[in-house]
């Protein structure tokens, strides 16, 4: 049998490690796409970098995509790449667009030219949901988006319809919820929170600066929603759905549950910080995954707690052997 092939942009980020890790235990050939940079950033690709096939390319520049597609001829596309921090998308806007929004079309239009059999999932994100107008959110909620961020997104996420629509190709939109893991960037608030909770328990800081505490997400485990993106692209009829685990907890939470672990008061270290307000918000995410649950079978393993746990125990023992 033919070793199934998959390319993955942005292999190199929190999400494509997991789906990496998870398409290679499906029997996979991975292929990942990597932007040329002056120093390696493999941190988090490198305990396995050995069993994939990693290209040079960039969603800024075409020909790098349609080579690609070209030289690998992969039968499933991951875009996950994407300048992908909110409030970055404020400093950098038309930045953001170039990749978050027009990045799709330069990915969906390689797939189209070379081989339009190739299945395609694209990474669409709550975020578009944005000042919501439904409570919990499903794949039939109008979108709202409130950061330029949000608003690449929506591009993103209708040019791939389009380009189902328009040339019948397999190209499926994830509309997944925030999802946190050890690997999430430190700049996030979650990572931030297990990061300097730990180097707080340490010694190495004596205060947190936070910005909204009172912002609400639907936190889901990075490692439980790879294995959606998967499903969407194993089905007989491309479509979009919601992945998310339905429930919603605040900023102001997640501190008290990541302090309180390692018996500490968050009220005694978080410091609200003007810095870290954004100039629109997101207030309350929650999202309803019973599509996802009913026609992929899929559904979260990790719960709040669990995830939280996980992320101040793994930053623990990564302080103390940098610290060493
Ligand atoms: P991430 O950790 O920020 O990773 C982003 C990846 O995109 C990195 O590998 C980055 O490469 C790459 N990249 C950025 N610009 C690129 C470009 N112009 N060309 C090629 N590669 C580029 O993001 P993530 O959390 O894994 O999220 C993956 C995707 O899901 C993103 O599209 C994100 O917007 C979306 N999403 C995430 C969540 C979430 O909660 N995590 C929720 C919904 C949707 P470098 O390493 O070189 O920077
Ligand atoms: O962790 P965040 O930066 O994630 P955000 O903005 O929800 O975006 C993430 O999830 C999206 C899915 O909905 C993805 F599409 C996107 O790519 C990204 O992965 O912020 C979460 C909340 C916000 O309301 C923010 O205002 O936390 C609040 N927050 C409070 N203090 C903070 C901070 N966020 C950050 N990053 N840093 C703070 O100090």
């Amino acid at each position: 049998m033919m070793k199934r092939r998959a390319l993955i942009t942005g292999i190199t980020g929190q999400d494509g490690s997991y789906l990496a890790e998870f398409l290679l235990r499906q029997g996979y050939e991975v292929i990942g796409m990597v932007r040329r940079t002056s120093t390696v950033n493999f941190e988090r690709i490198k305990h396995f970098q050995d069993q994939i096939t990693l290209v040079t390319g960039d969603l800024a520049d075409e020909v790098s995509l349609i080579s690609i597609l070209r030289e690998h001829r992969p039968s499933e596309v991951y875009n996950l790449a994407a300048q992908s921090f909110v409030q970055t998308s404020w400093a950098q806007p038309v930045f953001t667009g170039e990749t978050t929004a027009l990045g799709v079309t330069r990915m969906l239009d390689a797939v189209r030219i070379v081989d339009p059999e190739i299945r395609f999932y694209q990474a669409s994100s709550s975020e578009m949901f944005g000042k919501v107008v439904e409570v919990p959110q499903t794949e039939r909620t109008p979108f709202y988006p409130r950061s330029p961020y949000g608003v690449a997104k929506v591009y993103g996420h209708w040019i791939t319809v389009n380009y189902r629509e328009s040339y019948n190709m397999f190209a499926c939109s994830g509309i997944l919820f925030n999802h946190e893991s050890p690997r999430r960037g430190l700049e996030f608030v979650t990572r931030k929170i297990s990061h300097g909770v730990a180097r707080i328990k340490l010694g190495l800081d004596e205060e947190l600066r936070l910005g909204n505490l009172d912002a609400q997400r639907d936190w889901g485990f990075a490692g439980d929603y790879v294995e959606a993106m998967w499903l969407m692209l194993q089905q007989d009829h491309p479509d979009d759905y919601v992945v998310a685990t339905g429930e919603t907890h605040s900023v102001r939470e997640f501190c008290e549950l990541a302090f309180g672990y390692v018996d500490l008061d968050y009220r005694d270290y978080v410091v609200q910080d003007e810095r870290f307000m954004r100039p629109a918000e997101v207030d309350l995410l929650i999202g309803d995954s019973s599509k996802a649950r009913a026609t992929l079978g899929w559904s979260p393993k990790t719960n709040f707690q669990e995830l939280v746990h996980m992320m101040v125990d793994a930053d623990l023992q990564l302080l103390k052997e940098q610290n060493r």
